[in-house]
């Protein structure tokens, strides 16, 4: 008990007795207001792994808020009610060995209570046996890389397919991630379809996902990952089966050329030029008709950089982080009815809901949009690579062609 104090620091100290339980009514009040649009609400599970774990933690959660709730009154009371008046201090006691027993006993019991639940459902989530469709993701600095090997799986993939940003899978099928990464630890989450996963280089860890229905969920990754980890995004899109198919094999449509003449087909010179030593675009080919491909390994620090043979199918780019689509086209996908989402998404980015502004500020300084160097004076290449992707330098025609040349292709 603390020795009597005068009356002064006396009134003082019960203000800041006060301000503590009025900041975390506050706080409380906040949180609940902005839980109402929340696409990464954990407690708004859309897939059976994210279920599971929502399951396991809403008994725990209810019980220890209202262990919480009683505790926080008992403490407020007892401030309130024995608070110092200059009166004696108290018979101090010790050792009370019943209780302290019971003290004991109760939280083991408590632990087991929580921990057998805990352990079955650690064993669901790391079930791989039943999942149907592999997909490789591969957590870069600062964007994923989704590629579909060939497999019976995923309805049957006879090309490879590499995306980025966006990964594109059935819904209600299990889904079987394998994640690694390419340069420092990531960590891969979609709250509202299963827990977090960490990407670390040079092993494979495994992740089921699972969508109830079609639609659109947002992820982040969530270890520090260096500058730009804010811009570290990504979605998992769930189609319908029959879209599924159309996806994939919109994915592997055969590439066509610009007609000759057209700003789409200067554009594809300049992408010859300037983009592709970087990233891939599946059936380019250069003068002499021999197939290009990028070598971002000689360019990039980790190696790799986003394929972009179908980037206008995806609606969002450089880690998920910018759209390719104006807000009212946004809204209308990420709010659209499980049945209608589907076909809405495959359209891809169409000329009416494409904004440039995005992709144009991307290509004019890439490092200005999104930081790649904490010292902006090593902005430019050093050892001839780069992280992340340089600024070009193009010019405002330049970069017009180029944006011709992407969104003719989709
Ligand atoms: C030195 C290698 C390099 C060159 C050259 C390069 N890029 Fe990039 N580009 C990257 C890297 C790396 C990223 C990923 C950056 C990120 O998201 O953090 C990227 C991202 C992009 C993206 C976003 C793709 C997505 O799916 O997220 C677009 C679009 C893009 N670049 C277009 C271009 C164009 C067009 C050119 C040519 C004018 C070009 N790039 C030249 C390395 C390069
Ligand atoms: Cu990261």
């Amino acid at each position: 008990m603390p020795v009597p104090s005068n009356a002064g620091s006396h009134r003082r100290s019960r203000a800041r007795r006060l301000a503590l339980p009025g900041a975390a009514i506050a706080a409380l009040t906040l949180l609940s207001s902005c839980a109402k649009d929340a696409p990464q609400d954990t407690f708004q599970p859309k897939g059976d792994n994210a279920r599971n774990i929502d399951n396991l933690q809403r008994t725990p959660f209810y019980i220890a808020g209202g262990v919480f709730v009683i505790v926080f009154f008992v403490v407020m009371f007892c401030v309130f009610k024995f608070r110092d008046r200059g009166q004696k201090i108290p018979k101090q006691t010790h050792g009370k060995p019943a209780l302290e027993i019971a003290l004991t006993i109760l939280p083991a019991l408590i632990l087991i209570g929580v921990g057998i639940p805990t352990v079955k459902t650690l064993f669901m989530l790391a079930k791989t046996s039943d999942t149907q469709c592999v997909i490789n993701v591969t957590g870069q600095q600062w964007w994923w890389e989704y590629d579909y090997p060939v497999q019976a799986g995923c309805g049957g993939i006879t090309e490879p397919i590499v995306t980025s940003g966006e990964f594109v899978f059935p819904a209600k099928m299990n889904v079987l991630l394998k994640i690694t990464s390419r340069d420092v630890i990531h960590s891969f989450w979609i709250p509202a379809l299963n827990g977090k996963r960490d990407a670390v280089p040079g092993r494979v860890q495994t992740l089921r996902m699972e969508a109830d229905q079609p639609g659109i969920y947002a992820g982040q990754c969530t270890e520090f990952c260096g500058l730009s980890h804010a811009y570290m995004r990504m979605d998992a899109v769930a189609l319908d089966a029959a879209s599924f198919e159309t996806w994939k094999t919109n994915q592997l449509a055969a590439y066509e050329s610009p007609a000759d003449g057209t700003p789409a087909k200067t554009g594809e010179s300049t992408f010859l030029t300037q983009c592709s030593r970087c990233h891939q675009v599946n059936g380019l080919v250069n003068a002499d008709g021999d197939p290009v491909i990028s070598r971002p390994d000689q360019y990039v620090y980790s190696g790799a950089a986003p394929n972009l043979t179908n980037l206008m199918t995806r609606f969002d780019f450089a880690g998920a982080s910018f759209d390719l689509i104006t807000d009212d086209c946004r809204d209308k996908l990420w709010s659209a009815k499980p049945a209608d989402f589907s076909a809405l998404y495959l359209k891809g980015v169409t000329p009416e809901c494409f904004d440039p502004v995005n992709l144009r500020e991307w290509l004019r300084n890439a490092p200005g949009k999104k930081p790649m160097y904490a010292d902006p004076t090593k902005l430019g290449p050093t050892d001839g690579k780069t992280r992340g992707m340089p600024n070009l330098n193009l010019t405002e025609d330049q970069i017009d062609q180029i944006i011709s040349y992407l969104t003719e292709r989709k």
